[in-house]
């Protein structure tokens, strides 16, 4: 009897899979231990996929010939485990989609700046006429992709969930923005587990590849050896050092002999954390193909990414920024060095273990108030109560924005950026600023 392939989840990247396996002739079983959403049941059926939702059948999974895991589904799950102990092969559907393609594959993983380098770097490849396709953990299973046809270009973002179960795919050009705590309750608490995922990036890398990363960030630094791939060392850096670098006002992004030399002020996104992805966008763009033209317009045209640094209006002289992506502690620290005006600054939620210390500086020097957004809000008052000359407790958006309104003055900033998760107050981060940016609305 053939033995069937297995898929686990039925979210965007189980049933990209599941469409794409079909596609090769296998005999395919979806087993979802949640409700399977609508839109991916359908496909399902009119697909003819047999699938199971409410349960996973473990006798009939542990007969698999391979299983591809949906990346929320944690590697500790108990029928991963019999899965690996029977020896019976696990794998990412990125990994299952490097089977079947020839593309020129660029990854882009760290723990902030994946979605916004990875938008920002198609942009300009599309710009340049390439045929480059968007996928991975923004949200698009390239397996979907590969049912229809083999694109010449993956702009993949890769999550550490995603890179946990690749073993043989092979990125051509590898980006690490950076890496900084986060996610490990998946990694045993150990930081260490979470740093060894993310340079799995590297794994299957040649003499051909390149390796794009941040100079100035303390753990790549820490972390990255020479012998961890033979690919070509592209660093970025917002000293004057690097494959692309700042030279005074300038920055210089320079691959195979080719350079791209604009001013800084011309870059679509501001802030430090910006002009790193400008960089690593720049750098990968090169090595694409892209030309100088469409580097240069690319990175000066790019609309940005919703709730990051978003604008979200401007009331009574008061700017309104979306940071609600900001569910970590560094990132809501790239927003705070960014901003140049009085900060009345929203954050709290559903604390990771956060450290808040590192914010003090900037906190001292740019927060006039700080509106604690939360169910719980103790560890954040406690932490910058004596700090902030002002500091409310609120368990809602509206109260919080309410209390922002009031404390405002024309030429402060209101900043939602919250360096926490959403989970105790909304649905995920996009309902929290999408709230935030409806009432905003309201008051103009
Ligand atoms: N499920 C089981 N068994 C279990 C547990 C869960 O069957 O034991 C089922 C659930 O009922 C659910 C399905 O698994 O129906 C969903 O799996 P999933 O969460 O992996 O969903 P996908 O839609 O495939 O989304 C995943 C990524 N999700 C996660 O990593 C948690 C999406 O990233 C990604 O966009 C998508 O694949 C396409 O690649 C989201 C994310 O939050 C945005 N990523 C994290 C982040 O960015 O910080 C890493
Ligand atoms: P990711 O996909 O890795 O979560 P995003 O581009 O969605 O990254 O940005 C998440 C948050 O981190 C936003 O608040 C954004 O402003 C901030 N951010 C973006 N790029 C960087 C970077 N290079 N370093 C630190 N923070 C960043």
């Amino acid at each position: 009897m053939i033995k069937e392939f297995v898929i686990l989840g039925a979210g965007e990247s189980g049933v990209g899979a599941a469409l794409l396996a079909k596609a090769k002739g296998l005999k395919v079983f979806v087993s979802d231990k949640g409700d399977i959403p609508q839109k991916y049941r359908d496909e399902l059926i009119c697909n003819h996929i047999d699938f199971e939702e409410g349960k996973h059948s473990n006798e009939r999974i542990l007969n698999a010939a391979e299983v591809v895991k949906s990346p929320g589904i944690p590697d500790s799950a108990p029928l991963v485990v019999a899965l690996r102990n029977k020896g019976i092969s696990v794998i990412s559907d990125i990994e299952f989609a490097g089977r079947f393609s020839k593309a020129h594959m660029i990854g882009i993983t760290g723990s902030n700046g994946k979605t916004t380098t990875t938008l920002w770097l198609h942009h300009i490849l599309t710009l340049s006429g390439l045929d480059a396709v968007l996928s991975g953990n923004v949200g698009v299973s390239p397996c979907r992709e590969l049912v229809a046809r083999d694109p010449d270009v993956f702009v993949m973002e890769l999550s550490s969930f995603q890179l946990d179960n690749m073993f043989k795919f092979r990125v051509n050009t590898a980006i690490l923005t950076n890496i900084t705590p986060d996610h490990l309750d998946r990694y045993d608490y150990k930081f260490e587990n979470y740093i060894q995922s993310k340079f799995r990036i590297l794994q299957n890398q040649t003499e051909e590849d390149s390796f794009i990363w941040c100079a100035d960030d303390p753990v790549v630094q820490k972390h990255f050896e020479r012998s961890m791939t033979p690919a070509i060392s592209l660093p970025f850096s917002s000293d004057d050092d690097g494959a692309a670098y700042v030279d005074g006002h300038d920055l210089i992004i320079a691959a195979d002999e080719r350079r791209v030399r604009m001013p800084v002020e011309k870059l679509a996104l501001k802030g430090r954390h910006n002009l790193f992805n400008a960089l690593a966008s720049g750098l990968a763009a090169l090595k694409a193909g892209a030309s100088l033209e469409a580097v240069m317009l690319g990175l000066s045209t790019f609309k940005g990414v919703e709730h990051r640094l978003e604008h979200a209006g401007i009331v009574d002289g008061v700017t309104y920024i979306n940071d609600s992506k900001a569910t970590n502690v560094n990132s809501a620290w790239y927003a705070l060095e960014s901003m140049d005006k009085p900060v009345i600054w929203i954050a709290g939620g559903t604390d990771k273990g956060n450290d808040y210390e590192e914010l003090m500086p900037l906190v001292k020097s740019k927060v006039k108030a700080l509106i604690c957004m939360g169910v719980d809000n103790s560890k954040l008052i406690s932490v910058f109560g004596e700090v902030v000359p002002q500091v409310c407790d609120t368990k809602s958006i509206d109260e919080a924005l309410q209390q922002a309104r009031a404390i405002a003055k024309s030429g402060d900033v209101v900043l939602l950026s919250p360096a926490c998760a959403s989970f105790d107050l909304f649905q995920n981060y996009e309902h929290r600023g999408r709230l935030f940016k409806e009432i905003v609305m309201q008051m103009m």
